[in-house]
């Protein structure tokens, strides 16, 4: 089923769950190019959310601040490219809320464990606000939080389980938002872990 979240905000459950088995091969592959690691806030604080990108452009965090590169900073290569699984699906949940002709250049894949959370954050880094951004979660389940566009704006919670997939647009791009630290809810397929990745067109 199709559920309205925000005027241009749908989460669509159990969306890829058809994918799940080319998803979660294009995750290993991508992270044994590019692994999963804890970047550093420009804060100075150490993420407890792990990642790790595909596609031609990566977000990456430092002392700097927030930017896109075109080369990983730990491999020093170009980041993996994005799984052709990931591609389609993007495109086709992008489609089903209203965003055709979505063309994605870069992934980001966060990794979670038991404890780990995503503090309220606007997605501001990439160029054209205009595209959608298309968010798929795998693994174990989390509490969204759908804030406004006031870091003070009271924020809905949002459940988010294995194969769910979230398309973000339009009005409700730069809205604030987050993930409640994990409880530890075992997953059959991935344990004690939850993995989101999202499709962005950032250049
Ligand atoms: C996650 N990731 O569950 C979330 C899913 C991130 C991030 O927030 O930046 O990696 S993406 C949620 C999202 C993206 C863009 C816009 C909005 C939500 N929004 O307007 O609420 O790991
Ligand atoms: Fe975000």
């Amino acid at each position: 089923g199709r559920e309205q979240i925000g005027p241009q905000s749908f989460v669509l459950r159990g969306f890829a769950l058809p994918y799940a088995d080319a998803l979660l091969q294009g995750v290993d592959a991508v992270a044994a190019q590019s692994p999963f690691r804890h970047m550093q806030t420009p804060g100075g604080y150490t993420m407890s959310v792990a990642l790790t990108n595909c596609g031609t452009r990566g977000w990456t965090s430092d002392a700097q601040g927030y930017r896109y590169t075109r080369i990983d900073p730990l491999s020093g290569q170009p980041w993996p490219d994005l799984p052709e699984a990931f591609l389609r699906l993007a495109q086709a949940a992008a489609a089903d809320a209203g965003f055709s002709g979505f063309t994605p250049d870069a992934c980001l894949v966060n990794r979670y464990e038991p404890g780990a959370r995503l503090s309220l954050h606007q997605d501001k880094n990439e160029r054209d606000y205009n595209a959608p951004i298309v968010s798929v979660s795998l693994g174990m389940p989390a509490l969204f939080l759908f804030g406004g566009h006031a870091r003070t704006d009271p924020a809905a919670r949002v459940a988010l389980l294995h194969g769910d997939v979230v398309v973000w647009g339009g009005v409700d791009r730069l809205r604030y938002h987050g993930v409640m630290p994990m409880k530890d809810t075992p997953h059959s397929r991935l344990g004690s872990q939850r993995i989101n990745f999202t499709l962005r067109k950032a250049g």
